[in-house]
């Protein structure tokens, strides 16, 4: 494992510059700064989009354009891959995408996925590497989908696959962040428009939505829409989910288009406005209209990536706060909330590895992050300086 120092030096020295000024680039007040260092856990993987840690500390995670779901020791570095790959169409940007581990998983091996397939297959060899086959498209487009499956991890094999259900796809905005809420009866699911941005106000379509099921897949009966596992409509791209741990809120990042990504507070049966309404836009002509709590930014985007609330003795200071990583401009942001206020928001890492997908707090909580590269991916971690 190698240590990148430079970057961290040369971040805490910008946030005692900023200090000095009293304020953070965005005009919010900089209270404190912590130093830290980030280290290499683990290079050369295949896009590593979904992060999560199992009970015995093992980092599993997705890899998009392979169908692959890895589980990571995150001491040694040993990597194990189960079988059989999953059959995730990869191209633009689907493949396979979210995953989260069933609060039983360490007695049942039961985990949830959200890939993008396809009802027919044309087996292909990448040329991503002669070991990666992922699946061609079919020849009728119509015939892909989004899948949100439950399986079933026994020793390294996958077996019984269950489709929860099946979303329209798109070339782009195919979210699926999948999450268990804290009192683990329930999966949110995120879904993006699938670039037909009218879905997102449809209530006919499960684009555009975050979505509630009962972990068997079933509707919970007091879902806003009886009968639909909509829980929130109006939304573009929404690929980042998180419960806020003392409140109990659902929080949720999204990609806005060419200006305006969001921070969204997910509230039952709102509406968040696209396309009609963009960012912290106070009114819109939709009912139930939620606006952002945040925006990046009135003039550009940041390509916003998925979120964490941060718990864990590692950062005392950090406790409670937001970290988002993003795609485009590689960042590594913390921000600190107020209720429904953002108060403080800090860059802490800034396109020095980048673009980055994920992020997750392991059990040693560390901050653990994924880079996006199509292969020769990386998994880092950031720590307090020893
Ligand atoms: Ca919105
Ligand atoms: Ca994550």
């Amino acid at each position: 494992m190698s240590i990148d120092r430079v970057c961290c030096r040369l971040l805490v020295i910008g946030a005692l510059l900023a200090m000095m000024l009293g304020v953070t680039s965005f005009g919010l007040p900089l209270v404190h700064a912590q130093e830290f260092e980030i280290e290499v856990v683990k290079e050369n993987v295949y896009l590593p989009w979904s992060l999560n840690f199992a009970p015995d500390g093992r980092l599993f995670f997705t890899s998009r354009d392979t169908g692959e779901i890895h589980a990571l020791d995150v001491t040694t570095g040993d990597l194990v891959t189960f079988t059989p790959r999953l059959p995730a169409r990869a191209g633009g940007e689907g493949g396979l995408l979210g995953m989260e581990l069933d609060p039983d998983f360490a007695q049942t091996g039961v985990l949830y996925v959200c890939y993008s397939t396809a009802t027919q297959y044309l087996p292909v060899i990448r040329a991503l590497n002669t070991t990666a086959v992922a699946h061609a498209w079919p020849a009728t487009s119509d015939l892909a989908v989004n899948r949100l499956s439950r399986l079933v991890l026994s020793g390294t094999q996958l077996r019984d696959e269950q489709v929860l259900f099946t979303m329209p796809h798109g070339p782009r905005h195919n979210g699926c962040r999948v999450l268990v809420s804290p009192d683990e009866r329930y999966l949110f699911i995120s879904m993006g428009d699938a670039a037909e941005d009218d879905r997102a106000q449809n209530l006919n379509s499960l684009s555009g939505k975050i979505l509630r099921i009962n972990r068997d897949g079933s509707i919970p009966a007091d879902n806003p829409f009886p009968g639909s596992p909509i829980w929130t409509l109006g939304h573009r791209n929404p690929q980042g989910l998180a419960f806020q741990p003392d409140t109990g809120w659902l929080w949720s990042t999204e990609h806005g288009p060419d200006t305006r990504d969001e921070l969204n507070i997910i509230k039952k049966g709102e509406n968040y406005g696209w396309p009609i309404c963009l960012g912290v836009q106070p009114t819109c002509s939709v009912a139930n209209y939620e606006p952002a709590v945040r925006e990046f930014y009135s003039d550009r985007t940041i390509a916003i990536s998925d979120l964490v609330f941060y718990t864990g003795s590692a950062f005392a200071q950090w406790q409670g706060d937001i970290f988002f990583v993003t795609l485009k401009t590689g960042r590594l942001y913390r921000l600190e909330v107020d209720g429904e206020e953002v108060v403080q928001e800090e860059i802490l890492v800034n396109n020095t590895y980048g673009r980055l997908r994920d992020i997750a707090v392991g059990p040693d909580s560390y901050i653990y992050f994924s880079t996006d590269a199509l292969d020769k991916a990386k998994i880092l971690r950031m720590k307090p300086v020893s």
